[in-house]
C-alpha cells in the first residue's frame, strides 16, 4: 500500500470520482476540493456517494479561482500529489460564458502552480488537458507533436493552461505533467454530454418516460474511451522519474452518429421514430474530428486503454436503464 496524500480539485466530477476510488485502493489519503453551490447541492455528492464514510476520504470545499482557498489547503495538507481536474468542462456552455469559464479553467490552474511552486515545490502536478486543443487540425492521428488549433473558449483556456504547465515545468523544475485526454465518458458522466445524453434518452425511450431525442451536430467525430481507465493513465504519469505530456486516447474514432445507431441498435430502438435535429445544439465554431495516438502513453507508461467503444456504450446504456427504471416507477 502507498501512503501518500493526494488532493483533487473537482473531486466530485466523473474523472475526480474514479481517480478517488483509484488513489484510495492504492493506499492514499485524498483530500477532495469540491465548489460549494447555492441552494441544495445534494445531487453534487452521486459521484463520490460511496466515499463520504471512508476515512481516508476528505471532503474541502475550495474554488479554484479564489487563490487563497488553494493555498490555505496546500500549506495544511502539504500533499504528495495535487491532479487539477475541476473545470467548466462543457465545450458549447463555453461560448455563453467565455469569461468564467477562462477564470476557472486558466487560473485554477495557475493559482495551483503558484501554491505549489511557494508552498510545496516537491508536489507532483496533473493537469486536465484536452484533445479539444488540436480543435479545427484534422491531421490525424493527433499526438504529442500535432500543432494545437482551438476553437472554442473552452479550448484556449485549456491551451494557455497547458502552456503554464510547461513554463513552470522549465522555469522551476517542478514535476508537473499535462495529460491530453481524448474523449473520456461513463455512466457518472454528466448528462449534458451526448454520449450520456443518448444512453440516458434511449434507456428512458425504451421504459416509455420520454419519446423524443434532440441533438446537434451528428458528423463528428470523436475518439471515445471509459473514464475509469483514463485516470489510471493520470496517476501513472506521476509516478514517473520526470514529467512529461501524453496523448490518452484508444486510437480509434466514430461519429456521434455511430455512437447514436449503436445504442439505439443494442436497445432494440428506431433512430429515425426518436431523433429529431435542433440548431440550439450546435456550436458557433465545431471541432470536427478527434483522433489520438496513445503510442507514447503505451510506450513510456505501459498504458493501455481496457474497455472498447462498444462495451462502453453498452455499460452507459444498461446503467441509465437500470437507474431511469428506479426512478421511472
Ligand atoms: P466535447 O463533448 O465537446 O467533445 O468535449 P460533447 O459530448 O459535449 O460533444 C461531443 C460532440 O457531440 C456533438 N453533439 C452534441 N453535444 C452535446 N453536448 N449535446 C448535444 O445535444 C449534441 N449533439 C451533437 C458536439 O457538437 C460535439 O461535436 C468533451 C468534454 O468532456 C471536454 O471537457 C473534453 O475536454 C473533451 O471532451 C475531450
Amino acid at each position: 500500500m502507498i501512503s501518500k496524500t493526494a488532493m483533487i480539485s473537482g473531486v466530485n466530477g466523473q474523472d475526480g470520482s474514479y481517480l478517488s476510488d483509484l488513489l484510495i485502493d492504492k493506499g492514499y489519503t485524498v483530500i477532495g476540493l469540491k465548489r460549494r453551490t447555492v441552494g441544495s447541492d445534494s445531487h453534487k455528492y452521486q459521484n463520490i456517494k460511496q466515499l463520504l464514510n471512508n476515512s481516508s476520504f476528505i471532503l474541502e470545499d475550495a474554488d479554484i479561482t479564489d487563490s487563497a482557498s488553494i493555498y490555505r489547503l496546500i500549506s495544511s495538507y502539504e500533499p504528495d500529489e495535487y491532479y487539477n481536474l475541476a473545470a467548466q468542462s462543457h465545450v458549447g456552455i463555453s461560448f455563453k460564458t467565455p469569461v468564467s469559464t477562462t477564470e476557472i479553467n486558466l487560473m485554477g490552474c495557475l493559482h495551483a502552480l503558484e501554491a505549489i511552486r511557494t508552498l510545496k515545490p516537491e508536489c507532483k502536478f496533473y493537469q486536465a488537458s484536452t484533445s479539444e486543443m488540436f480543435g479545427d487540425n484534422i491531421k490525424c492521428p493527433q499526438n504529442e507533436e500535432t500543432y494545437f488549433s482551438p476553437v472554442s473558449p473552452y479550448a484556449c483556456a485549456k491551451l494557455a493552461a497547458h502552456h503554464m504547465v510547461g513554463t513552470y515545468r522549465k522555469s522551476y523544475g517542478l514535476h508537473a505533467s499535462s495529460g491530453i485526454l481524448f474523449n473520456h465518458e461513463s455512466p457518472r458522466r454528466g448528462e449534458n454530454f451526448v454520449t450520456r445524453k443518448i444512453t440516458k434518452a434511449a434507456a428512458r425511450i425504451k421504459l416509455g418516460l420520454q419519446k423524443k431525442l434532440f441533438l446537434g451536430n451528428l458528423e463528428a467525430q470523436r475518439d471515445w474511451g471509459y473514464a475509469g481507465d483514463y485516470v489510471r493513465a493520470m496517476w501513472m504519469m506521476l509516478q514517473q522519474e520526470a514529467p512529461d505530456d501524453y496523448v490518452i486516447a484508444t486510437g480509434k474514432t466514430n461519429s456521434v452518429q455511430d455512437f447514436l445507431q449503436y445504442v439505439f441498435d443494442y436497445a432494440g430502438l428506431n433512430v429515425k421514430d426518436h431523433v429529431f435535429i435542433d440548431p440550439k445544439f450546435y456550436r458557433p465554431c465545431e471541432v470536427p474530428r478527434l483522433w489520438g495516438d496513445p503510442s507514447k502513453a503505451k510506450e513510456k507508461l505501459g498504458w493501455v486503454p481496457d474497455v472498447s467503444f462498444q462495451e462502453l456504450a453498452e455499460m452507459m446504456y444498461q446503467e441509465d436503464y437500470h437507474k431511469e427504471k428506479i426512478n421511472g416507477f
